[in-house]
This record gives structure tokens, sequence and C-alpha cells, in this order.
């Protein structure tokens, strides 16, 4: 990618904790990548806001100048989570999905993968999920009309072929870099065969028009019967595409095959810009209690370097937190220790 090719002089990085734990994860995130030193270059962080609170605070939940900081000055960002209502409330609109569209982050990876209890034996569930980040429902084009039976709402479900075919071309890479190459296209065209038709003809084209996908082998499977597949053996995903509703309840499925939503990672990817942001949500009833799992943020931070080829530094943060999961001394309550987030925070820095 362009944006891994780059000579940085220095590192600036965006740091959106936005909403509930994220203003306890991120800061996490922040300490394991200062932990790694001169692996990185010279970094800047740039505290910037977003989420439910900043719209209740300043009547907008992404400010103009998160945005300009984001596009004129950083390299990348990470981002904790967001609280948004779950009803219509006037002048919101969630941050985050705004942020993937406006930094064109098409592609939201998210590896779900088991610490096994020995270094040397493979882990159990090891799999990509790659949402395509900026359309499908997420248009969120609603209405609701009064009609003689009542109220009608109707969403838009938008599929286009050129998302479509960038978000396969970043699935058929990943699969490409990974030793059993394969990868499978998720739809459910039986019913919508308009829309997750095309997503799955322009996915699976990528590699005809590509000689260099020739070794990834192609399978596809019907979004219900891959949670189904998922549960009963996960060993049999390498990395799964799908559409951004799809991926987004595939991925949380997925991350109770790895012991908690709190140790998912991912990144926001586009051509020149990358955001790491946990899987989780903001997890209001545990927010401020020092107990949030540090360690999808964490791991996140590691994503977001790897994607921009600072392989050593994000090995290093992996190490550690593969290190500390394994030890079992220092798991938060949601994988059945007792560990405050800042102790699971030291634990990885001493181990970076
Ligand atoms: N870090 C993931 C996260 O914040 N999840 C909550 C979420 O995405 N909520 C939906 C939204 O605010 O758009």
């Amino acid at each position: 990618r362009s944006m891994a090719t780059l000579a940085r002089q220095k590192l600036s990085i965006g740091l959106i904790p936005a909403d509930g734990i994220g203003k306890e994860v991120i800061p996490a995130a922040r300490t394991a990548i200062e932990a790694v030193g001169s692996d990185i270059p010279k970094t800047e962080f740039i505290d910037l806001e977003a989420g439910w609170e900043t719209f209740l605070r300043v009547g907008n939940a992404l400010p103009d100048r998160t945005v300009e900081i984001l596009k004129n000055d950083c390299n990348c960002a990470l981002f904790g989570s967001v609280s948004s209502p779950s009803r219509k409330v006037a002048g919101y609109s969630s941050p985050i999905v705004a942020l993937r569209k406006v930094l064109d982050l098409y592609a939201n990876v998210r590896p779900v993968l088991s610490v096994s209890p020995n270094p040397d034996t493979p882990p159990a569930v090891d799999l990509i999920v790659v949402r395509e980040n900026t359309e499908c429902l997420y248009v969120k084009q609603e209405e609701l009309k009064i009609t003689e039976n009542g109220k009608e709402a109707r969403a838009t479900r938008l599929i286009t072929e050129l998302a479509s075919r960038r978000i396969g071309k970043m699935a058929f890479d990943l699969a490409l870099a990974r030793p059993r190459e394969h990868l499978t296209v998720i739809h459910k065209s039986n019913v919508l065969s308009v829309t997750d038709g095309l997503f799955r003809e322009t996915v699976r084209s990528v590699a005809e028009l590509d000689a260099k996908y020739k070794d990834v082998t192609i399978a596809e499977q019907l979004v219900d019967s891959a949670v189904y597949r998922l549960f009963r053996e996960p060993q049999i995903y390498d990395v799964m595409v799908a559409p951004n509703l799809y991926g987004d309840i595939l991925s949380d499925a997925a991350a109770a095959l790895v012991g908690s939503l709190g140790v998912v990672p991912s990144v926001n990817a586009g051509d020149s810009f990358v955001m790491g942001e946990p899987v989780h949500g903001s997890a209001p009833d545990i927010e401020g209690k020092n107990i949030a799992n540090p360690v999808a943020s964490i791991r996140s931070a590691a994503l977001m370097l790897r994607h921009m080829d600072y392989i050593k530094a994000a090995d290093r943060i992996d190490a550690a937190v593969d290190s500390v999961v394994r030890e079992k001394q220092y798991l938060t309550p949601d994988l059945g220790g007792s560990a405050k987030t800042s102790e699971v925070v030291d634990a990885i820095v001493k181990r970076i």
C-alpha cells in the first residue's frame, strides 16, 4: 500500500476516546504505543473530541475541528467507542459512521484470534472478518410514512460495484498474505439477489480480473448458515468478506469464540489513512470502574501500526498481550479474572 511505503520522520496519532469505556481504553492503547520506543518514529498524540457526550456539550457529535485535524495533521488515529442513542435525536448522527465516510475508510478489518495455552500450539480460532464500511444499510436513508394501515418505515440498502470491488480487493490481499489463502464471501443472494448478488459477483470478479489471486481459494456462504458454521467449526474460516451489516453482526458473534468482545481489535482502513478501533462499544454499565478490558484497544493500536508497516512494534505489543493472557494472572472480569484495567496495562507494558 502507498501508505505503508511512506518514510516518516514523525507519527501524529489522533486519539478520539469518545464515550464510556473508550475514555479508559484509548489511554491504555496510548501507553502501549509509548512503550515501543524507537521501533516507531517520534510520536505525537493529538486529543480529539467526538461522541454522544460531545454532542450533549457542543451540539455536534463530530466537530469540524476533529475532522480537519485528522485530515491535515494526523497519519493515523485511534477511536474508542460511542454511545449513540437507540432513538432518533434531532441533530445527532453517529460520529463513527460519519468518520468512516469522510476519511473514506472503506474497510473494517477485524481479526478474531484466540490465544492458545502454549505458544507452540496454533490458535483454535484464527480468522479475519473484512466488513465493508461505507454502504449497505449504513447509508442511513430511512423514512417514516403514515399510511391508512398505520406507520410504515423504509430504509435504503446501497451496494455499489465500486465499493464491493475495493473491499473484495482488500479481502483477497489479506487472504494472499495468510498461509491458507482462503476467502469466504458472505451474502444472502437467495433473498436479496440484486444487492447481495452484486456484492457476491463483484467480489468474485476481483480474482477473475487479476492473476495474482489465482491461488486464493474462494468459497461463498449465506450469512445465516455462516453464523451456524462459525459456531460449530470456526476452523473452516480464514478470511470472510461481508457487506456492512452482516460483517458487523458476524464479527461481534465471532468475538464469543475468543472469550470476550473485550479482546477483539479492528482497523478502519482506506488507501491513505488508518484508524484503530476496538470492536466493543462504550459499555456504560462498567464505565469509570477501572475494569474495562484494555486488550482490544491495545491490539487495535498494534493492528494500526502493522497496517503502516511498523511490524516489529506491532509484534512486540501483540507478544506482550499474548503473554499476559496466557499467564492468566492479570485478566479483567469479562475474561473471568479480577484485575483492574490499569493492572492489565502495567503487566502488558512491562512485557513490551
Ligand atoms: N468501538 C465500537 C463502537 O463504538 N460500537 C458502538 C457503535 O458502533 N455504535 C453505533 C454507533 O454509534 O454508530
